[in-house]
């Protein structure tokens, strides 16, 4: 494999901090890495690209800006300070939510309103599933970037890369929280964003099958599943990308395949891992509407279809991590604007 390409950015200090570690961290890493096995043949090079993003609106779409023009990297990490925390935050998300307590740098405090009007945006990786015992201090996973400019950042270069689509999915974007200086060092924080770039390139090489589940709901907020014919379990439709296929034309293309439908694909809410029969596969939830047909099930596939409100869970056998993806939408998609 060539030298991968990464982007890492921090953002210059902003409201009190007179300092931002993010900035120090994103400087540490820039130029050339290579990693070794324990048997010392290297195995991995990478060339980091670093950028200091304003703490602004200018700042928060510089990324996105340069995605949409064409500019392109292997894995982006987007690193920031997060002055009230304890431990580092690896961000599963963006909201779709700004509401800002303070003023950014341009002396703009948006208050209580969308993003971009897309929902929230989901990394397409799952982070619960790295192993952290590589990493300098422990990490939580979390599901809320906050509502001001670090948000805006990821929510923005999240969108870009799902709208650029090449190949099978985007490439690897995370978000990085850090704390504060005075909890843990720079030095330290070098290390966990070099540990998590590491993850976040092991994700390309790992063989594994991307597998893309249909989000759709109906007007009354209930969401469409369908009960698999072979197992009796139940699960939101969809199936495997076809090497190479975007992940947009593989769920309208599974779609119409298994039960008649003619949707539109908007946003990936998040991704699921899950090993079946020693392959892993990597399912990425979409959220999606039907713009026409109606459901018709083809019996090789699937015996039923439901409506489920996510909000009154029922007991149901389900495939996979489908259950748990249901409780995730009860817990973290009701929209806060
Ligand atoms: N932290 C802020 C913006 C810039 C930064 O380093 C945030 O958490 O939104």
């Amino acid at each position: 494999m060539g030298t991968q390409r990464i982007l890492v950015t921090g953002y210059g200090p902003f409201g009190t901090h007179d300092t931002n570690p993010s900035q120090e961290v994103a400087l540490r890493l820039r130029g050339m890495h290579r990693v070794s096995d324990s048997s010392g043949s290297v195995t991995q090079e990478f060339e980091i690209t670093s950028r200091i993003l304003s703490v602004d609106r200018s700042g928060a779409t510089e990324t996105s800006k340069a995605v949409l023009s064409g500019e392109r990297w292997d894995a982006i990490l987007h690193i920031g300070l997060c002055g009230s925390c304890e431990r580092p935050r690896l961000e599963q998300r963006a909201q779709d939510h700004l509401d800002m307590r303070i003023q950014d740098n341009s002396g703009r405090a948006v208050k209580s309103s969308k993003i971009g009007g897309h929902g929230h945006l989901g990394s397409w990786m799952d982070l619960g599933n790295w192993t952290q015992s590589s990493f300098p201090t422990p990490v939580d996973i979390s599901h809320d970037a906050g509502s001001f400019v670090c948000n805006e950042t990821y929510y923005h270069t999240l969108h870009a890369l799902q709208s650029v689509h090449e190949g099978n999915l985007p490439p690897p974007c995370l978000f990085l929280h850090i704390p504060s200086e005075d909890r843990l060092d720079v030095e330290t924080s070098s290390h966990l964003a070099m540990q998590c770039l590491e993850n976040m390139l092991a994700l390309r090489e790992r063989s594994v099958i991307e597998v893309v589940a249909a989000l759709i709901h109906n007007e009354d907020g209930r969401v469409l599943l369908a009960q698999r014919s072979d197992d009796e379990t139940w699960e939101f439709p969809g199936g495997k990308c076809e090497p190479g296929e975007p992940w947009k034309e593989a769920v309208v293309r599974e779609l119409h395949e298994e039960l008649s439908v003619r949707i539109v694909a908007k946003r990936i809410v998040g991704t699921w891992e899950h090993r079946r029969n020693e392959v892993l596969l990597r399912i990425h939830l979409v959220e999606c509407s039907i713009i026409g047909g109606s459901v018709q099930i083809d019996t090789k596939v699937h015996g039923d279809v439901r409506w489920y409100d996510p909000s009154l869970p029922e007991p149901l056998n389900w495939t996979g991590r489908d259950g748990e993806m249901m409780e995730y939408l009860a817990l973290h998609e009701s929209m806060p604007c």
